[in-house]
């Protein structure tokens, strides 16, 4: 039995939803969507009212999938407008920059407004309207939120692009979703270095239409070439524009924004996410996940550039007339301490990030926490990994002194918003466990091999969805067939996540990572992230990642590549030591074949690591690395190469 951590007498109290109101809600969610979204529905201004809720169809080859769909709305109006009569003065934004140094800005709700208006009256001057694609390739500044709100604000699509991918990255979705401007800075500063963002996208825009428009926010007021006639000055433009923009009636599903992203295979897949639905699901999701109530300070460590930062940073919050943070930096500038000096000088209340941070952090030792005063933290929030053990603990004793409530939020993409998470006043915690499905959300677990749905509540296969809920997404941006082929063709009537799972004896969901990522060893199915987790559990480890390899006896063999803590000498003697351990830790049938000591792994810029690659070095196929141009550092890869311990 794995240990629980429920929230205090007092939490729980003060909660918007109790163990009681979960049960009965779920129940209600799933028994009549369309009686509990309705409901829900009007947690957001319409300007027509939708009559129809759920008009949903998970049929392969037919696959439809609309919410609200009569309605009409304003998402920026809902973000922004509706609060100014009520909230006008509070702070709707809090802007901490790169160098501590530099003051913190409070933007509030009027000024909010009016930002959004002028930046939407400079958009509309240069003819873009409702429906255009506007890219956005900006760093964490307060002029990125400012484009997504107008954009939503005149109807058109946005389609933000994470400030560091490439020039190529960048031209391929320009051309992928035909947009008609890009809005860029000068440079980026992040971790006291600086991105040459708009010469990026100068080379990038080489490979465009030469209509393309590139708006500049001058941000640090470095020298950038510049194109007369297409380069935009765009707070200059916007100081000149009138702060009165009405805000554009578009329907529940009219497109909000595109993001893309990349799935195992091909090339990335522009995601659709809608207006009406899928701003009721962030606004949910946020209020409820996270315990939000009015007043709190609301910081999602997320970039805007990935759905965590869309859903988290800027619509969810903002919906809900909240103050959120919004951080240009990174957790190790200037020094370890840094999210926890940002969390005492603002008074956070709710945080939320990574386990790659959290484990990053853990590395350089609890010191850097202790520095600070984390007594504003209500509840703790953890996205995009499974989170292991060890992190949670530190997590929790460190961060949280044991008082906060940690939420572990499945969720993706695709799904606009949480799909499994604890909701802290109704389900205790579970280290390593995402818990229960969120409203309205019905998760199936599905054996991989004949498709047949798991009755047994303690069970184990792919996790999937029966039904739909209003914050999924509805196309690939061109490419409906894709859509459908991709999440809807392996396991007919179900929307398949690529995830594997587990369900416990108590109803509870560990996600266990994404099904490519399970080996097969000795006939053993394993997770790989079950490995990784006993070797961070090590007291030398800093990260491990875990992928198999061609094994003569056993199928495949397990290959870690493991990153020690600082200081921690690699050495043959500690290599038997983690082989060992682990065998002690999970069974011999999980003990590390081959063990490489990794300076770096390869990871995205969102952190995520990229086992494509891991898989080929520990493959010893290193010649077919395919694309590396999205990581983070790509050097590592080289290191990883000269000393790959699979060279039969
Ligand atoms: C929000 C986000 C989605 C994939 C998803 C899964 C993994 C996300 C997780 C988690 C275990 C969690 N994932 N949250 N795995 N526990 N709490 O990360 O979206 O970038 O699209 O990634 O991330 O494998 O399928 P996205």
């Amino acid at each position: 039995m794995s240990k629980t951590y429920p929230a205090s007498d007092e939490f729980i109290a003060n909660a918007h939803v109790n163990a009681a109101q979960y049960e009965e809600m779920y129940a209600a969610s799933v028994a009549d969507p369309d009686a509990f979204w309705a409901e829900h529905g009007k947690r957001i201004d319409w300007i027509k009212p939708f009559t129809k809720v759920k008009n949903t169809n998970f049929e392969f080859g037919k696959v439809d999938i609309k919410w609200f769909e009569d309605g009409t709305l304003n998402v920026a109006a809902n973000c922004v407008d509706r609060h100014v009569a009520t909230r006008g003065d509070q702070t709707a934004i809090i802007w901490e920059p790169d160098d501590p140094k530099t003051p913190a800005r409070h933007i509030t709700y009027a000024e909010l407004k009016d930002e959004v208006s002028r930046m939407a009256n400079v958009f509309k001057a240069q003819g873009i309207g409702k429906g255009d694609r506007v890219i956005i390739y900006l760093p964490m500044i307060p002029e990125a939120a400012y484009a997504m709100l107008a954009c939503a604000r005149i109807g058109a699509v946005h389609s933000i692009v994470f400030a560091g991918f490439s020039p190529d990255a960048l031209a391929n979705r320009i051309n992928d979703c035909g947009a008609v401007a890009v809005i860029t800075a000068d440079t980026a500063p992040r971790g006291g270095r600086r991105t040459a963002l708009k010469s990026n996208a100068d080379k990038a825009l080489f490979d465009c239409s030469d209509k393309v428009k590139c708006f500049v926010v001058k941000h640090t007021g470095d020298q950038t070439t510049w194109v007369e006639g297409r380069d935009l000055d765009v707070k200059a433009m916007m100081a000149d524009a009138s702060t009165d923009c009405p805000p554009e009636e578009v329907g529940a599903e009219d497109p909000l924004f595109i993001l893309y992203t990349s799935g195992s295979t091909g090339r990335p897949k522009g995601v659709v996410h809608t207006s009406g639905g899928y701003l009721v699901y962030a606004a949910m999701t946020q209020e409820l996940t996270f315990d939000y109530h009015d007043g709190d300070i609301f910081w999602c460590t997320a970039d805007v550039g990935w759905v965590t930062g869309h859903s988290y940073i800027v619509y969810g919050p903002l919906a809900n007339g909240a103050t959120t943070i919004m951080f240009e930096g990174v957790p190790t500038y200037p020094d370890a301490g840094r999210f926890w000096e940002v969390c005492a000088k603002h008074k956070v209340n709710q945080f939320y990030t990574a386990p790659t941070a959290i484990r990053a952090l853990m590395g350089q030792g609890p010191e850097w926490v202790e520095k600070h005063d984390l007594s504003s933290l209500k509840l703790l929030g953890s996205v995009g990994e499974p989170i292991n053990p060890e992190a949670w603990n530190w997590y929790n004793t460190h961060v949280g002194k044991g008082k906060c409530p940690i939420v572990d939020t499945f969720w993706q993409t695709e799904t606009g918003g949480h799909m499994v998470t604890a909701l802290p006043g109704a389900t205790p915690a579970k280290p390593g466990a995402a818990t229960k499905p969120f409203f309205g959300v019905q998760l199936e677990v599905l054996d991989p091999a004949t498709a047949e749905v798991q009755t047994e509540t303690a069970a184990e296969g792919v996790l999937c969805v029966k039904d739909s809920w209003p914050g999924q997404m509805r196309t690939v941006w061109g490419d409906h067939e894709r859509f459908m082929e991709t999440y809807f063709s392996q396991y007919k009537g179900y929307y398949f996540t690529g995830d594997g799972c587990r369900r416990d004896a108590d109803g509870d969901y560990w996600i266990t990572g994404r099904v490519d990522d399970v080996i097969n060893v000795s006939g053993h199915r394993m997770g790989t992230a079950e490995v990784e987790s006993a070797l961070v559990a090590h007291e030398t480890v800093a990260e491990a990642a875990v992928v198999g390899y061609p094994h003569d006896i056993k199928g495949q063999g397990i290959y870690a590549y493991v990153t020690l803590m600082n200081g921690i000498e690699p050495t043959d003697e500690l290599r038997k030591e983690l082989v060992k351990w682990v065998r002690t830790e999970i069974g011999p049938i999980a003990s590390p074949d081959l063990i490489q000591w990794a300076p770096g792994l390869p990871k995205t810029r969102s952190g995520k690591i990229m086992r494509r690659i891991l898989r080929k070095i520990a493959e010893n196929d290193y010649g077919a690395l395919g694309d590396t141009s999205t990581l983070a550092d790509p050097s590592v890869v080289d290191d990883l190469i000269d000393n790959r311990m699979n060279r039969a």
